[in-house]
């Protein structure tokens, strides 16, 4: 799993002293005597205001709060429940603790409808416990307002989470998730794990952040992150796309585990702890991502065969890190890291650069010169690439490090525009409209426009018509409007792209021609050909009398 950010706070594991501790006993009494909790049976009720922790030492109980506060004076734990099975706490303001509430080693812990505010290491903390439920409660301005540790099958369900410094932290926890609304907390969601089964949680877009929906997905295929995505994590998944996003103030931008044959393309992920964050995540490409202020601009573990090209990584902590990890292509990015541009282990070997002329990345801290060219940099002149390799380690360096940031080069190839095809396609009737379709593609800098251009007869204009792309079919398309009597068609098709360069598709100067004909000449045709018909079938039949008079069939009839 990749380092925990936010459990940077030293935790104090002591309890107040002696006399601000109430203790609700195994045999079921509340000390010391006096102290505003009033009980029967299994029910325990708060009838004052309590500035002491609570340390339940009973199984199978309900603590209501009763709209009272427990409050602390920033150490303790507000409600201790170690091995604890079946607690409950409702109603509850509990405030100004190192920890609101403590679970360890228990199960069935129900936490609902509280108040939890103020605590200066965590308002819930979960460890190693089952089964706990988290529901209807509002968490503000704690450190960190929720974490489950190694805690399966958990519920959080309809909590605010709001201006905490840390939201919600799984880690290495299986829960289901409904309706959280998580808002303004500088880290807002954390999901960590190393193993599949900790990370196929329960989370639908229910759960927002900042407004935007979580998508967490699980086992998908062939889908497309929607544009409204506050956080995004791909488990078990393939052929996922990820593009044009903005995610910000989570741990990670987008975390891919256990997924491949994906592209991340356009995303920027700013003040998240990890840009990438990926895990068994192989044959993925991400590219024209940007990654800010963060930690870990990329950072992969058991991860190869990925292509993370074309990036921008910028003032971070570390540009990329990798843990056995190899085979990744790590070319043409332009790394700005503060501290280090790479971590890496030794057993991971990648490709930093695309050979020469194309170049590696390009490295801030890179401090060779640029006075020779040529794939071993001996012959004399410039050729911004470096002279010398851009070291890593003895087993990985960038070869040809990238004097300036890295830009696309330019595109000056015009975009391909296949022969289109048109319906009808042969001659069409008067005002008959004729669909266009054609296929035209770009691969350097992208089409940005197609038109068509027809004109009639021997005219010497051309009218213009802005073709549609189709998301369906991927084709260019557009009606030309019905023409008047024995009019001769022609059309042609032009296209540009990005960087401006224009292809034209004229037939091979013949342009493509059709004719409309008059609806009179179809009839007259049509009158024709059932004219014709008959004349057939009675010479035919005049030819059967003539030639067998006594046929059996005449002889019927
Ligand atoms: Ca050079
Ligand atoms: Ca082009």
């Amino acid at each position: 799993m990749f380092a925990a950010f936010i459990v940077a706070a030293p935790l104090k594991l002591f309890a107040t002293s002696d006399s601000n501790v109430v203790y609700i006993r195994p045999d079921g009494s509340v000390e010391p005597v006096g102290a505003p909790i009033e009980h029967i049976g299994d029910l325990y009720k708060l009838a004052d205001n309590v500035s002491a922790v609570i340390l339940v030492q009973k199984n199978n109980i309900l603590i209501d709060g009763n709209g009272y506060w427990i409050k602390g004076d920033g150490a303790g734990y507000g409600f201790d429940l170690t091995s604890r099975s079946n607690v409950t706490i409702t109603n509850c303001t509990i405030a100004n603790f190192l920890i609101g509430i403590h679970a360890y080693l228990s199960m069935d812990i129900f936490v609902i409808n509280n108040h939890i505010t103020l605590n200066v290491g965590f308002g819930l903390q979960v460890i190693s416990s089952n089964r706990s439920s988290v529901i209807d409660n509002e968490f503000t301005t704690n450190s960190k307002a929720i974490s489950l540790n190694w805690s399966p099958e958990s519920n959080l369900s309809g909590n605010l989470i709001a201006d905490n410094y840390a939201g919600i932290l799984l880690t290495s926890s299986t829960v289901t998730m409904k309706n959280n609304t998580i808002i303004g907390n500088r880290y807002n969601f954390a999901v960590e794990g190393d193993q599949i089964s900790h990370l196929m949680n329960d989370i639908d877009t229910s759960n927002t952040i900042n407004g935007k929906p979580i998508y967490y997905w699980t086992n998908k295929q062939n889908m497309e992150i929607p544009p409204d995505a506050g956080y995004v994590a791909l488990v078990n998944s393939t052929y996922i796309t990820v593009k044009d996003l903005t995610l910000t103030n989570n741990n990670e931008g987008v975390l891919l585990c256990f997924t491949s044959n994906s592209i991340i393309k356009n995303v920027t992920s700013l003040n998240n702890n990890y840009g990438f964050p990926m895990l068994w995540a192989s044959n993925n490409t991400i590219t024209e991502c940007k990654m800010e202020m963060g930690d870990y601009g990329f950072w992969l573990m058991y991860s190869s065969n990925n292509s993370i090209v074309a990036n921008k990584i910028i003032n971070n902590y570390c540009g990329v890190q990798l843990i056995k990890s190899s085979g990744n292509k790590i070319l043409h990015n332009d790394f700005f890291s503060y501290e280090k541009q790479v971590e890496t282990d030794w057993s991971s070997l990648n490709v930093w650069d695309d050979g020469y002329p194309s170049g590696g990345n390009h490295w801030s801290d890179y401090v060779g010169a640029d006075l020779y060219s040529g794939p071993y940099q001996n012959l004399t002149g410039s050729d911004d690439i470096g002279d010398t390799p851009y070291p890593i380690n003895a087993d990985n360096k960038d070869n040809y490090p990238l004097m300036e940031p890295w830009s696309p080069p330019e595109d000056k190839t015009p975009p391909t525009i296949e022969t289109a095809s048109y319906t009808p396609s042969e001659d069409v009737p008067l005002n008959q409209e004729v669909t266009v379709t054609v296929n035209v593609t770009d691969t350097e800098s992208e089409v940005k426009n197609v038109t068509l251009s027809y004109k009639l007869g021997n005219a010497t204009s051309w009218t213009d018509l802005l073709m549609n792309y189709n998301e369906t079919s991927h084709l260019y398309e557009i009606i030309i409007p019905g023409q008047p009597n024995q009019t001769s068609v022609s059309f042609k098709i032009t296209a540009f792209d990005n960087a401006g360069n224009m292809a034209t598709e004229d037939n091979a100067g013949k342009y493509y021609v059709y004719n409309v004909i008059p609806e009179f000449t179809l009839i007259a045709l049509l009158s024709f050909i059932i004219i014709l018909t008959l004349i057939i079938v009675y010479a035919k039949r005049k030819s059967v009398d003539t030639k067998s008079p006594s046929a059996p069939v005449r002889k019927c009839a």
